[in-house]
């Protein structure tokens, strides 16, 4: 079943760039459903491996449907000011990844974090005059500057990891609207400021005090002030929670202009959109908010599983909260040259949303057998876990890494895109880099 002839007028690699689907039926054969589907072989495993220029040692495991991630389209760069190496996905709004390599370091240094923005980022960000407001359902209404926030509460810092609900959205099939982040709309930087719920506290909750609502200061995309761009909110239990910043420093320096200088929500292990940049104010409210980000289909999902396209009543949708746990290989780079037959370190992240990351196994078999990998503890909660195993290649080839790893309640990450959903939200299919052992 694999194969029908490789159009004469392109190779395979042009291609899966173009056309993957394509590309995929035709090494594979058509997809017409899983029975039909077989194991890479034939004239397609002899396309496959033209294309890659190497043997693939364990093309028996390739499961049809499987396109090598070395094939996929390689993203171009474009720079941004004290940003570096981020792949930009648009710039009105501005929207910027960064390659799962460029995420190596423990902690993300500022240059590397990347960007999410709905609206234009404010012109004024210096901490000069500055001010957040608490009001709503509390006894005592708040206006506070950043120096006050500095003075009346206890600052901390922590490493903090923050995804973005649409990272991995690239991946939807059918596509989803929106920014296509591939991997690197994550990060975790070390956050300093005060904690939520102290400043909560201050103003003191009263008893209808259900969920917050966050404002920041960009502007809507249309230039109209009065338009919101985004305005997300948490429930009180989660504002809560220790963990839970107003931030006025990234690495031990004022925040990126892009990150949401000068003051920041940052709500670690839940959809990034609930850390409101460039922060103004926190409403209390009594009911869940309802501001653009919370309604719709917007950071919403079906709250059951559906089929990849099918149509979902608007009401049997939920906000997303936690993100599910998911892992990154950051070292070596994907597509990159790794040894034949000696041992070399392969190292990554893992995060789980409120929980935390209890191991994570690598394969590079195509998933066939696997390894555990030698896993730290959080450098405090809410930080991703570093990881990093050595592994040995048997002979010169092409090799896919795969990581999965598994939270402290026995989940995991599933290969193919799980619970697709309209708005391509909540990927944590496990990320595969390309290698070729060389001699
Ligand atoms: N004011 C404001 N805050 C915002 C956003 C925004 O567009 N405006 N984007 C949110 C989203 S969707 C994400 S994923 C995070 C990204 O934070 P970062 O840009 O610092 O990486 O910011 C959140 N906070
Ligand atoms: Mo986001």
């Amino acid at each position: 079943m694999a194969g029908s002839p490789l159009p004469r007028e392109r190779g395979l690699m042009e291609l899966y760039a173009e056309d993957p689907i394509r590309a995929d039926a035709l090494v594979f054969g058509r997809r017409t459903g899983p029975s039909r589907r077989g194991f890479l072989a034939g004239s397609g495993l002899a396309a496959m491996t033209a294309a890659l220029g190497l043997p693939i040692p364990f093309a028996r495991h390739m499961s049809a449907g499987l396109v090598p991630v070395a094939l996929a389209a390689a993203p171009s760069g474009t720079v941004i000011a004290r940003k570096e190496g981020l792949v930009v996905l648009g710039d009105r709004p501005l929207n910027a990844e960064t390659p799962p390599h460029l995420l190596d370091d423990p902690v993300t240094p500022t240059e590397r974090h990347f960007i999410r923005n709905h609206g234009i980022t404010p012109e004024k960000t210096d901490p000069e005059g500055w001010t957040l407001v608490i009001d709503g359902e509390v006894e005592r209404p708040l206006t506070l500057s950043i120096a006050e926030l500095r003075r009346q509460f206890e600052v901390v810092s922590y490493a903090l990891q923050l995804e973005c609900a649409g990272n991995g959205r690239a991946f939807f099939d059918p596509p989803a609207e929106g920014n296509q982040w591939t991997f690197g709309a994550v990060g975790c930087a070390r956050w300093t400021g005060v904690r939520l719920a102290d400043v909560l506290k201050a103003a003191g909750l009263k008893p209808s005090a259900v969920y917050t609502a966050h404002y920041g200061a960009d502007l809507h995309l249309s230039g109209d002030p009065k338009k919101v761009t985004l305005s997300r909110g948490v429930p009180i239990a989660k504002a809560l929670n220790p963990y839970t910043l107003i931030a006025f420093e990234m690495n031990g320096a004022p925040i990126h202009p892009e990150n949401g200088a000068p003051l920041r929500l940052v709500v670690p292990g839940w959809a990034g959109s609930c850390s409101q940049k460039w922060l103004t104010r926190i409403w209390v409210r009594d009911r869940e908010h309802d501001g653009p980000g919370m309604t719709g289909t917007s950071y919403r999902v079906p709250r059951y599983p559906v089929a990849p396209g099918e149509q979902v009543p608007p009401e049997d949708f939920v906000v997303v909260e936690a993100m599910p746990v998911k892992s990154l290989v950051t070292h070596p780079a994907h597509d990159s040259q790794v040894p034949v037959g000696r041992p070399f370190e392969v190292r990554g992240h893992a995060w789980a949303g409120d929980l935390e990351v209890t191991r994570v196994d690598v394969s590079f078999d195509f998933g066939a057998s696997w390894q555990q990998a030698q896993l730290d503890p959080p450098v405090n909660p809410y930080a991703w876990q570093n990881w990093r195993i050595h592994l040995q290649l048997p002979q010169k080839g092409y090799y896919e890494i795969w990581a999965r790893a598994t939270d402290s309640r026995g989940r995991s990450q599933p290969f193919r895109v799980p619970l697709w959903n309209p708005k391509g939200y909540l990927n944590n299919a496990m990320h595969r880099i390309a290698v070729r052992a060389t001699a």
